[in-house]
C-alpha cells in the first residue's frame, strides 16, 4: 500500500523543486539558530540565496559524527530545550553518543515517514505489530511504536530481550508483523525451532528488519526460520531514526528514500560527489527538521543510488542494501572487505550455522583476521557430539577456507567453535571483535 501517493509518486521535477526550496529553508533556519552552522556556512560563503540548484549542494560544508561529539549534548539544537518534546541518542559504542532532539512537528514528520515505510513493507491498519526493537534512547522501539499507533495498527511493545517470552506472545497474540534487528529475528527463529514450534503456525506475514548490516543470504535464513517476508528498514538517529528508507514489499530491490524529507548524495572518501549508480558513502540532509536539521551529514554508510523507476509506482530514489560502514571495512593483507561480505559467503554454506564473528588482531603491525563459525545443527547431530579434533571439523574448516578464498580472495584463520557458543544477539549484533 502507498501511504501517501502525493509524496511517494510525485513527478521527479516537482520533487527536485520542493527539495531545493526546503534545502534553502533549512540553511536559513540552521544558519540563524545554530552557532556551528552559522560559522560553517559563513566560512564557506554559503547563503540560502546562493544555492540556485541542487548542483550547488557541493558548496555546502559537511556535518560529521565528530561535530555531534564536539557539541554534546545539545549544542546542535536549533530550538530551546523547552520546545524539544523528546530526546534520543545513537547507539554509538565509541565514546559519547550523538544526542538528538525532536520538536512536536519533528515527531509528526517521523510518524509520517515511518507510516509510509510500514505501509510499503506490507503493514495495514487493523493489524497487530510485535515490536522487539529496544525501547529507550535507541530510536528503534519508539520510532516504530509511535508510527504504528498513528497509522492504526495495534502495537505489542515488547522491546528486546527475553526470547522465550517473545515466542510465547508471538504464539498467543498472533501478530502479522514482527519488528526487530535481523540478528535478533534469526535468534527468535532458531529458538522457535529448538522449542519444536513450526514457525508457519504463528501466522506471521512480514518482518521489519534493520538497524544493522545484513545480507541477502541472511534474509533467506530468516525467512526460512520465521516463515515471513523480510523487509529492510534503514535510518539513523542523526537524521531522524528509522524511516529514512525502506524496501517496498512488491519489489524488494533497493530501499526507497523519503526524499521530500531527506536529501541523499553519494560521495567518495575525499567528499567528492560520485555519479549515479556508483558505490560510495551516503550523505544525507534533513530537509524538514526543526530541532536538529543535520546538513550534509556523512553517514559513514556505504551504498549506491538507483534512480530507475520502480515497478511499485513510487518515484523516489532507491538505495542499495547497506554494505557496511566505512569504518568497519577491514584491510587484511591488501584485501578490502566488509563484514557483510563475509556473512554472505559464510551463510551460503549449508554446513554452517548462521552465526559468526570476526576477530581482528592489530597487536603486531598488519591486522590479521580469524573467523569464528559454528557447524550446522544437523551436522552435529550426525556426528553425535562435537569434538574439535574430529576429522570432520578439519574438513569443515577447509571447506570454509576454500569458500572465503574463492568468494573474497581472503585467507583468514578459521576457528570452528562448539555449537551455540558464538554470542546470539538481541539487538545490534557485534560482528567484529578486536583481540586485546
Ligand atoms: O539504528 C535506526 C534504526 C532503528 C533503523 C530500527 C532501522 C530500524 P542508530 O542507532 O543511530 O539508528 O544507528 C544508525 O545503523 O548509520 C547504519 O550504520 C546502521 N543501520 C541502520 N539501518 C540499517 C540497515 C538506527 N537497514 C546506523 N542496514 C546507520 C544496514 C543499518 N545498516
Amino acid at each position: 500500500m502507498i501511504w501517501n501517493p502525493g509524496a511517494e509518486t510525485v513527478p521527479r521535477s516537482e520533487l527536485a523543486a520542493l527539495q531545493l526550496e526546503r534545502l534553502r529553508n533549512t540553511l536559513r533556519w540552521a544558519g540563524e539558530r545554530i552557532g556551528f552552522y552559522r560559522e560553517a556556512l559563513a566560512a564557506a560563503r554559503v547563503t540560502p540565496e546562493s544555492i540556485r540548484s541542487l548542483d550547488d549542494l557541493q558548496r555546502i560544508p559537511f556535518t560529521l559524527k565528530a561535530h555531534f561529539r564536539e557539541h554534546y549534548p545539545f549544542g546542535l539544537f536549533a530550538v530551546p530545550l523547552s520546545q524539544v518534546s523528546r530526546i534520543h541518542a545513537s547507539s554509538g559504542t565509541k565514546g559519547k553518543p550523538a544526542v538528538v532532539g525532536y520538536t512536536k512537528n519533528d515527531l509528526q514528520v517521523w510518524r509520517e515517514v515511518m507510516a509510509r515505510s510500514l505501509a510499503a513493507a506490507g503493514a495495514e491498519p487493523g493489524q497487530l505489530i510485535h515490536i522487539a526493537y529496544g525501547y529507550g534512547l535507541f530510536t528503534g522501539g519508539l520510532g516504530f511504536h509511535d508510527a504504528a499507533e498513528y497509522m492504526g495498527l495495534t502495537v505489542v511493545p515488547l522491546s528486546s530481550g527475553n526470547t522465550l517470552r517473545q515466542i510465547m506472545l508471538l504464539q498467543d497474540f498472533r501478530p502479522q508483523g514482527l519488528a526487530c534487528t535481523p540478528s535478533f529475528a534469526l535468534h527468535i527463529g532458531e529458538s522457535l525451532r529448538e522449542a519444536g514450534i513450526d514457525s508457519r503456525s504463528l501466522g506471521l506475514r512480514y518482518g521489519l528488519f534493520g538497524a544493522e548490516p545484513w545480507s541477502e543470504e541472511m534474509r533467506h535464513q530468516i525467512e526460512a526460520v520465521l516463515s515471513l517476508t523480510a523487509v529492510d528498514f534503514y535510518g539513523l538517529s542523526e537524521i531522524i531514526g528509522p524511516g529514512v528508507a525502506v524496501e517496498c514489499a512488491e519489489v524488494r530491490d533497493g530501499l526507497h528514500i523519503n526524499e521530500d524529507h531527506f536529501l541523499p548524495e553519494i560521495v567518495d572518501a575525499a567528499g567528492k560527489a560520485l555519479p549515479p549508480g556508483t558505490e560510495g558513502e551516503l550523505v544525507l540532509t534533513a530537509l524538514t527538521k526543526e530541532a536538529l536539521p543535520a546538513i550534509r551529514y556523512r553517514t559513514g554508510d556505504v551504498t549506491s543510488l538507483n534512480r530507475e523507476p520502480c515497478k511499485c509506482g513510487r518515484t523516489t530514489v532507491r538505495m542499495a542494501r547497506i554494505k557496511g560502514r566505512t569504518d568497519d571495512m577491514l584491510v587484511i593483507k591488501g584485501v578490502n572487505v566488509y563484514p557483510s561480505q563475509v556473512e554472505a559467503a559464510l551463510l551460503a554454506l549449508e554446513d554452517l550455522a548462521p552465526h559468526y564473528q570476526l576477530v581482528v588482531d592489530r597487536r603486531h603491525g598488519f591486522p590479521s583476521l580469524e573467523i569464528h563459525v559454528e557447524p550446522a545443527e544437523r551436522l552435529v547431530q550426525r556426528w553425535g557430539r562435537f569434538e574439535p579434533t574430529r576429522p570432520e571439523v578439519a574438513a569443515l574448516r577447509q571447506k570454509v577456507s576454500e569458500r572465503l578464498r574463492a568468494a573474497l580472495a581472503l585467507n583468514p584463520e578459521i576457528v570452528v567453535e562448539p555449537p551455540k557458543t558464538i554470542p546470539r544477539s538481541e539487538g545490534k549484533a557485534v560482528r567484529v571483535v578486536e583481540k586485546k
